[in-house]
């Protein structure tokens, strides 16, 4: 378990971010280097164009595209650096990241600014969730030993955190059940709660067989994105062909979400921030399934690993959702009969216990075989994930707390527990 007040905490802490600051210092030089050359490659090409100018209309244009081609090349070389977060401060939130990452056995030469961003993210993202239960317990419980009438305020305290009523009544039982076995002190209850939560949303995790969620190589992977209006679908979709990109998965996104006329418009927008393709069909009422019968073909021709498939978001008490999600498959079943197909459920935290009631009306119609929860960045009901592992026995696979292409990342339940029982 984490504690942050330990000398050796701090003071491995301390050396991780002097390692990320050195490292940083050093690519802050690549940049200036870059820039440098950058610069330079200007001052060549203006030369160039001072000479081309004199020379045949046709050959001009010619070298100009080259020019033009090695300048591009260039600048997308710069900006994969600067994606990188700075790094903030020595304080409290970099400590408990890189202790989280410590704790999961990552040396200190494996840590990224990106990973120490994100965990700050996800720990004040997780921040309201916190104060309505963990800040409150903490001071309910203080340091005496759990009462049975403690248990009582934590079973309010998990409800009001949208944790659910059966994953509640699981984890009260189980500390329930301990107490009668020894005495538990505050520290050691909190322990306790922890694990009791971390077994909760690892069981789907553990029964699917797949630990996180990655495209198989040497196969065509499909991923279908499902779930209601506005809860993020297109949003995620973007972070995870930023994602997939970035770790040299090739590929391709379809438009599949032909009711919405700006939703192709927006993932154009996503695919162009992850240098990612849409395949999309602009005719009015576009067949859905059509889009995506392009899509694989043209994922088949391209070798891609991942396809990437935004819906149309319809509540699921509507039968054509399943109709249409059904047709979608088929096709894919038919033209690539090996292709690995994952249907993910998109949950918006902030709404709670309507989201589960979402999570419960997909399963039923449409097959599912995950869950990614977006928007835990400044909601009160980031317990919901544990209700959707407990009542609707999804694994996790992401989880997304802002709107930046960055702000998603594989679901870790260990990353999460923590930061929703962080200390204050
Ligand atoms: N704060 C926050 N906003 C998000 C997140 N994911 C999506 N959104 C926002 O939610 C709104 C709806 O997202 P969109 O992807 O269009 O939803 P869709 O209708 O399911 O495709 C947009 O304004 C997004 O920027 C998130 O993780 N955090
Ligand atoms: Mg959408």
């Amino acid at each position: 378990m984490i504690n942050t007040d330990s000398d050796n905490s701090r003071e491995w802490a301390a050396q991780a971010y002097a390692l990320l600051k050195k490292r940083q210092e050093e690519q802050k030089q690549e940049l200036q280097k870059q820039e440098e050359q950058k610069q330079e490659l200007q001052k060549q090409e203006e030369q160039k164009q001072e000479l081309q100018k004199q020379e045949e209309q046709k050959q001009e244009l010619q070298k100009q595209n080259l020019i033009n081609g090695a300048i591009k090349e260039n600048n997308s070389g710069l900006a994969e650096i600067k994606s990188e977060p700075e790094l903030g401060e020595f304080d409290d939130n970099f400590t408990w990241s890189a202790m989280v990452l410590a704790a999961q056995g990552k040396k200190i030469n494996q840590i990224s600014i990106d990973e120490i961003d994100w965990l700050t993210k996800l720990r004040k993202g997780l921040e309201e969730t916190r104060k309505g239960f963990v800040t409150e317990l903490l001071d309910k419980l203080g340091d005496d030993p759990l009462t049975p009438e403690s248990l009582d305020d934590l079973e309010t305290l998990l409800i009001r955190a949208d944790v659910g009523i059966d994953s509640t009544d699981k984890v009260i039982s189980s500390l329930r059940k301990k107490l009668n076995e020894e005495v538990l002190g505050g520290e050691a209850g909190i322990k306790f709660l922890k694990e009791e939560l971390k077994l909760i949303i690892d069981k789907p995790i553990k029964s699917s067989g797949t630990d996180l969620l990655v495209p198989q190589k040497g196969k065509l992977n499909v991923w279908l994105l499902v779930g209601v209006n506005g809860v993020g679908k297109t949003t995620t979709l973007g972070k995870l062909a930023y994602l997939s990109s970035r770790s040299n998965y090739k590929t391709l996104i379809a438009a599949a979400d032909t009711f919405r006329a700006a939703a192709v418009e927006q993932l154009k927008v996503w695919g162009e921030r992850s240098n990612v393709d849409v395949i999309s069909n602009q005719s009015k009422n576009a067949d859905p399934a059509a889009v995506v019968f392009d899509a694989i073909n043209s994922a088949k021709k391209r070798n891609v690993d991942l396809l990437l498939v935004d819906t149309a978001g319809r509540l699921q008490t509507k039968n054509n959702l399943m109709d249409e999600l059904s047709k979608i498959k088929k096709i894919i079943d038919k033209k690539v009969p090996d292709a690995i197909i994952e249907s993910l459920l998109v949950l918006d935290a902030s709404q709670g216990q309507n989201g589960l009631k979402q999570a419960k009306g997909f399963a039923k119609s449409a097959n599912l075989s995950g869950a990614i929860i977006t928007k835990l960045d400044g909601t009160s009901r980031g317990g919901v994930s544990l209700a959707v592992s407990e009542e609707v026995n999804l694994p996790i696979r992401f989880i997304g707390a802002g709107e930046g292409i960055k702000d998603l990342r594989p679901f870790n339940s260990y990353e999460f527990v923590e930061a929703m029982l962080a200390d204050k």
